[in-house]
């Protein structure tokens, strides 16, 4: 899954893709890469952001929608009317950093959509979430919190086929937190669902290395993902992974 960030103030791309026609043009160049799918974010959820509004998240959004066509799409966003409008425009799934707890009409908006849907862990809100994130067992607790919240959407209308799974790194969570929901990612595989994991050029990466380049931190997580059962791993860089994971899935 690549990432294409429209948005001005992303932690590790903010601002590259801004424009329309450039975020577009990186889409393609991302499935011509080997990417799967790509994500379109129009609002940041890194650690200390506000969000931004309804209008201001579809001005983002659409436009690089339209210029999509034949792409095929996941729309990064908690909101049910931008949901709606991407799905109109073609996309497949809607990725929610909420797990359906935002809005209480993104449910029914995949639901009747058809579309797949990521349901991702969080503790707290992006706001203030890396302020004190505490756990008494993170593995357990984010595994039992997807789960509910599986049953959840699933219970919302829909179908359980069509829903994948993330433990959220850097959402509310340490270093170690981090670190301890990848090595133990069976606890979430084994919720019989597909694994997403989004380790791409973030924080934790950069205090294991004390490197700002993030590319190989960013692929030796991938790999130690896929190797532990994740099946879609949301990248910035996309060919040093698909070549990366080429060769991983070979060896497997
Ligand atoms: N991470 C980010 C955004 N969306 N979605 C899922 N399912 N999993 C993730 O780990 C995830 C996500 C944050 O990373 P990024 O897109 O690089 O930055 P920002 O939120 O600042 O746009």
């Amino acid at each position: 899954m690549g990432v294409i960030n429209v948005t001005p103030d992303s932690f590790s791309d903010g601002g590259v893709h801004f424009d329309a026609d450039t975020a577009a043009a990186a889409a393609r160049r991302m499935v011509e890469e080997g990417a799967a799918i790509v994500d379109v974010g129009g609002e940041s959820t890194r650690p200390g952001s506000e969000g931004v509004g309804l209008d201001e998240e579809l001005r983002r959004v659409v436009p690089v929608l339209e210029r999509v066509h034949g792409v095929p799409v996941s729309v990064d966003t908690a909101k049910a009317e931008v949901a709606r409008r991407a799905l109109e425009l073609g996309a497949e799934m809607i990725n929610d950093v909420t797990a359906l707890r935002g809005d209480p009409d993104l449910a029914g908006v995949v639901a009747d959509g058809g579309a797949f849907l990521c349901l991702m862990h969080m503790q707290g809100e992006p706001r203030t979430m890396q302020q004190d994130p505490r756990y008494d067992d993170v593995v357990a607790e984010v595994a039992s919190f997807l789960e509910e919240r599986l049953r959840v959407a699933v219970d919302a209308g829909v179908p359980e086929h069509k829903i994948c799974l993330d433990p959220g790194i850097g959402f509310g969570k340490t270093v170690e937190h981090n670190l301890e929901l990848i090595r133990r990612l069976d606890a979430i595989t084994s919720l019989g669902r597909p694994v997403l994991i989004g380790i791409s050029r973030k924080s934790t990466l950069r205090k294991l290395t004390g490197s700002d380049d993030l590319v190989a931190a960013s692929v030796a997580a991938a790999v130690a993902a896929f190797e532990r059962g994740a099946t879609i791993l949301r990248v910035h860089d996309v060919k040093p992974h698909v070549d990366a994971l080429a060769v991983a899935g070979a060896i497997a």
